[in-house]
């Protein structure tokens, strides 16, 4: 058995988390203590491909030296002041992304799950205060599989039994549609109570659920006629991951770079960023919009002790850079496409996987078994073996999404990784 730096060993270190720690998880058998870029080492030094980027999150790749050089020397200098006093990073910090992404006013604050909750909360407000939603009368649409985080409100209009059951009572004021359903929208865009409709642009969770090409647009412009604000909750898909800065494309700064046509433009009334917004390095999250919307939040009616903290201003900062200089969204499209065609070239090879699908590099392939099934469990376990690590989701489904600081020679040295897997497969 291998001593580990921590002078404990793998199944030490698992049974550890297994006795102290709440059972809310159910990791692969890895036990991480190192990364760097798009690798990550287990206590025993073998090397991995991540394929999962924490959900997202570290789309700049593994303690990348520019975002942890400002973390620490932020770190060093002054770390939380609390919102009662003006501090010398955040105004800075908040010209900046909202210049980036191209709205008024940012609120910053540390989780996606906060984020979401404070852009149902403002939504909300302003139904009351600038469309005339009689008192406690607003209705936020939201989406059936949607995944929004973990908060009671939010598990409230989860169609997941495991995040809602038992979790109740609930809040109301909310109704869920299917998704990439402009019909049904359409339909609930009636009720003159609605304030607002909660999207991700790609279904993350509910396993890399691409829409109709017009959805986002059309559903915007709908929401706009109606006087409905159009929410992005882009903390999955936002920052180069999806191949353009946000999978809404919105007025922002990728215009330029962007391979979409001016026309498909739009921008959401409210934009929820989270996860690669500081790299996975802190927990930073905010929500955007302009004045007409923002304003309604006026001092003391929202809040929170740890956002818009020095560091997480600084390594905000920096994760953004770090976005343009290493031209990740170019990268994440064409490493994408890349990917998507050596998995269609691999389903012609084998019948144990169904499709791929995705957007830039937030891509998923379909398990050729149903959803309680074992397959896609023991083929990450598998991979995890060859050296690539990678997580199911809802049982049948595989979401690959490596940081999107990948070289195309790495990309295909874990596509072959992944094909050496999969045929070498025993059902
Ligand atoms: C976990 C999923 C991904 C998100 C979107 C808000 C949040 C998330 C679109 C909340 C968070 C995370 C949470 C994480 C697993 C992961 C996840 F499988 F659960 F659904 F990425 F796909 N909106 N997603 O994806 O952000 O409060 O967590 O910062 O373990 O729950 P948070």
């Amino acid at each position: 058995m291998t001593m580990t730096h921590s002078g404990k060993t793998a199944e030490e270190l698992m049974s550890l988390e297994d006795k102290y720690g709440a059972h809310n998880y159910h990791p692969l058998p890895v036990v991480l203590d190192r990364g760097e870029g798009v690798f990550l080492w287990d206590v025993n030094g073998k090397r991995y491909y991540d394929f999962l980027s924490a959900y997202s999150a570290v789309n700049q790749g593994h303690c990348h030296p520019r975002i942890i050089g400002a973390m620490t020397a932020q770190a060093g200098k002054l770390t939380l002041t609390s919102r009662a006093f003006y501090n010398n990073m955040l105004g800075v910090y908040e010209k900046f992304v909202t210049g980036y992404f191209g709205y008024d006013k940012v609120l910053p604050m540390n989780t996606g799950a906060e984020a979401v909750e404070t852009a149902i909360k403002i939504c909300r407000k302003w139904a009351y205060e600038k469309k005339g939603v009689a008192e406690d009368q607003a209705v936020i649409v939201v989406c059936k599989q949607n995944f929004h985080g973990r908060t009671t409100t939010i598990v409230s209009f989860s169609s997941d039994d495991d995040s809602r059951k038992n979790f109740g009572p609930f809040p109301s004021g909310f109704v869920a549609i299917p998704y990439n359903d402009l019909s049904s929208l359409e339909k609930m865009l009636e009720n003159p109570n609605v304030a607002g409709f909660l999207v991700e642009p790609i279904q993350g969770e509910a396993g890399v659920n691409v829409p109709a090409e017009d959805y986002l647009r059309q559903a915007a412009s709908m929401c706009k006629a109606k006087k409905v604000l159009f929410i992005a909750d882009e903390i999955q898909t936002g920052i180069a991951r999806t191949g353009s800065l946000l999978a809404t494309c919105g007025n922002c700064s990728c215009e330029k770079k962007c391979e979409r046509q001016p026309s498909t433009y739009f921008k959401a009334d409210m934009l929820i960023l989270g996860k690669a917004l500081a790299g996975g390095v802190y927990p930073v999250s905010a929500v955007l919009a302009d004045d007409e919307v923002m304003m309604v939040i006026k001092p003391g009616q929202h809040g929170s002790t740890f956002g818009g903290n020095p560091v997480a201003c600084a390594v905000a900062i920096e994760s953004l850079n770090v976005v343009n200089d290493e031209s990740l969204i170019k990268n994440a499209r064409e490493l994408g496409k890349v990917f998507r065609s050596e998995m269609e070239k691999l389903i012609a090879e084998s019948p144990l996987i169904k499709l791929v699908r995705g957007k830039g590099l937030l891509n998923a392939i379909v398990i050729n078994d149903t959803p309680e099934g074992k397959t896609a469990w023991n083929l990450c376990l598998k991979l995890a073996e060859n050296g690539l690590l990678a997580k199911p989701t809802h049982g049948n489904i595989i979401r690959f999404a490596p940081p999107l600081v990948m070289t195309e020679e790495q990309l295909m040295d874990c596509v072959s990784i992944i094909r050496k897997t999969v045929l070498e497969y025993k059902v």
